[in-house]
């Protein structure tokens, strides 16, 4: 990480090459869906958004889990391979609220950047899961202003094989 492009929150401008991957503390095997993903999980990840190319792993705000520092703006951009999409979790999520999250929110967009907006959040309800679908690319836009914080958020995500349409779930039946 280019040291001189870090501000004292430990963040780098949004947009900016040299943006700082999150550390992988962590990464062990899980099964998922039958299959075995190499799953990377980040703790304690200064990092303020950037470039990520893999097939799984987690971001966090700033500062996670202590409160994230007012005036930030930081753009994490997933990218797999053509013919996945991404599945996006959220393990926890706690900004300031406000109706129309003006103040602190999280956007997810399609694509790159300048892709179609899928939703902005804020407050301390667990936005849904989301997976993508017109590719393998997302986009989350994180910003906060100057007053009022709350805890952050930790997201997870998964690549998957683009299969077509999510399977449906009737339920009190189980595929066998
Ligand atoms: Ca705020």
């Amino acid at each position: 990480m280019n040291q001189s492009r870090v501000n004292s929150a430990g963040c780098v401008p949004a947009g900016q090459e040299g943006s700082p991957v999150p550390r992988l503390l962590v990464e062990n095997l899980i099964n998922y869906t039958g299959e075995i993903f190499l799953k990377s999980f980040c703790f304690n990840c200064s990092g303020c958004g950037g470039d990520l190319v893999m097939q799984s792993g987690a971001f966090n705000s700033p500062n996670y889990p202590d409160a994230y520092p007012p005036n930030m703006e930081c753009v994490w951009t997933l990218r797999s391979s053509p013919g996945n999409r991404m599945q996006i979790s959220f393990i926890m999520f706690h900004l300031q609220g406000d109706s129309d999250c003006q103040n602190d929110y999280l956007e997810i967009r399609e694509g790159s950047s300048a892709g179609s907006l899928v939703g902005r959040f804020c407050g301390a309800s667990l936005p849904s899961n989301y997976t993508s679908v017109t590719g393998s690319t997302v986009t989350l836009h994180f910003k906060s202003d100057s007053a009022v914080g709350g805890r952050g958020f930790l997201v997870d995500w998964t690549a998957v094989k683009d299969s077509g349409p999510p399977p449906t779930i009737t339920p009190g039946k189980t595929k066998r």
